[in-house]
């Protein structure tokens, strides 16, 4: 490649404490700052407005020796996954969906009956678990967001709520909880020790017990420039490489994966005791070799195409404002605290964002301060444009919107490029 790579990145900051979150080598390059920015699931009261609002930095760097992607900055998970958390995975019908379909395949492909166990790691309110407790089969979630864990418990899925952790899982091995599978979704890349909870996992799951995790695939972030799926609570950005290495480090191992479309594009990964690994593992592997996933080089023009899309959607919104027209947002997501602050979107701009999420109405946008509200807003004001921050949901609410729609509203699709629909 021509261009110098010196111009995209630079050696993370020289300190002894910086060192990969899996191999722990400190040879960490920078490749993308999205600068000081708020907690993206923070969103703020009346109150709260009031006063300052934390920011921390938000740095993309890249492992040269297990090619791992990870942000810098560790947030006390305690302040990330606070009393206030509110993402409550039920109100994504979309989610509910896929994570039935995935209990009905794991039910037979396991033979899980009533004398099996599942455990869920970060089961948040019972979203999954609901379908084993539908079927008689006993399971347990652990998480530590309360509002989440209280909700799990009012759909009759026993929860621990607290964090997992290597001894919590040595307390419950104690007990003769011990999992046939362990289920861990978008919430291994959200984990400070991420060794730490490997070893849990390897600790809970029985010997002839599979852990199914899904998490966001680094290769569909860059992709489809997703920079709006990065944040403090997305510690780590994987590969099927670096996951491989993560778990070999742990005598588990990955033996199958599928790629699925939720979340923006995420894998779904088979682990065991075993190593009895398919084809489906070796061919990502052997694929991102080839794409270079597993360099640095990958992921040099990345800043650049977060940069332009930054540029182009600005302009988009000015034109529109200059135009005259009234804008709102759809979906107080996580990774729309992420674009509205790296975009730089104030409340000039959105007049308001709608959600479906209660614990969310009459709370503000992280850093921007847009107020939510309940989404039938969208129908009593009818605002020309509807920005969606939840993109990855975007078939489901142009669904959903379609009197907004009939009444003229136009939907803008801000990933992997911005549109009008
Ligand atoms: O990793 C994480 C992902 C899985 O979920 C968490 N750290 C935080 C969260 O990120 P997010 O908030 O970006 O996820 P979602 O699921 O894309 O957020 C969608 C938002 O949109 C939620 O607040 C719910 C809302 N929504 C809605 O109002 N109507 C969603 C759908 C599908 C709808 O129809």
């Amino acid at each position: 490649m021509g261009i110098s790579l010196a111009r995209y990145w630079r050696p993370a900051m020289q300190s002894n404490d910086i060192k990969c979150r899996s191999c722990k080598h400190s040879d960490l390059k920078v490749f993308f700052d999205l600068g000081d920015t708020p907690l993206v699931d923070r969103f703020l009261t009346e109150e709260q407005l009031k006063q300052p609002e934390p920011r921390y930095p938000l740095q993309v760097a890249f492992c040269s020796n297990c090619s791992l992607v990870q942000i810098l900055k560790t947030v006390p998970p305690e302040e990330v996954f606070c009393d206030a958390y509110s993402y409550y995975s039920s109100f994504s019908p979309a989610l509910l969906r896929h994570s039935e379909e995935n209990v009905h395949e794991i039910v037979a492909e396991e033979k899980l009956d009533g004398d099996s166990l599942v455990i869920e790691l970060a089961s948040n309110d019972g979203y999954l678990l609901q379908y084993y407790v539908q079927k008689g089969i006993p399971c347990l979630g652990i998480d530590p967001a309360n509002g989440p864990a209280k909700a799990a418990e009012e759909k009759g899925v026993p929860t621990l709520n607290t964090f997992f952790t290597k001894k919590l899982a040595e307390q419950l091995k104690g007990e003769g909880k011990t999992a046939d599978v362990i289920h861990g979704n978008n919430v291994l890349a959200h984990v400070a020790d991420t060794n730490g909870f490997v070893l849990g996992i390897k600790t809970l799951l029985k010997e002839n017990g599979v852990a199914v995790i899904e998490i966001p695939y680094v290769r569909d972030l860059v992709d489809h420039c997703e920079f709006d799926t990065i944040y403090h609570e997305h510690l780590c950005y994987f590969s099927v490489s670096a996951l491989d290495s993560l778990f070999r480090q742990h005598q588990l191992y990955l033996n199958e994966v599928k790629r699925l479309s939720i979340h923006g594009g995420s894998l779904r990964l088979y682990i065991r005791h075993q190593n009895n690994q398919s084809d489906s593992v070796t061919k990502l592997i052997e694929e991102e070799r080839a794409l270079g996933i597993d360099r640095l080089d990958y992921f040099s023009n990345f800043s650049d195409r977060a940069r332009e899309l930054k540029s182009s959607l600005q302009g988009l919104l000015t034109e529109l404002k200059s135009e005259g027209k009234t804008i709102a947002a759809y979906g107080a997501a996580a990774k729309g605290s992420t674009l509205i602050n790296y975009v730089d979107i104030g409340k000039n701009v959105i007049d308001f964002v709608v959600d479906r999420t209660p614990h969310k109405h009459g709370l503000h946008m992280p850093g921007k301060y847009w107020p939510i509200f309940r989404t039938e807003k969208l129908i009593d004001d009818q605002p020309d444009y509807l920005l969606i921050l939840a993109w990855n949901f975007v078939e489901e609410i142009l669904e959903q919107q379609q009197e907004y729609r009939r009444k003229g509203g136009k939907f803008i699709i801000p990933i992997p490029e911005p549109k009008i629909v």
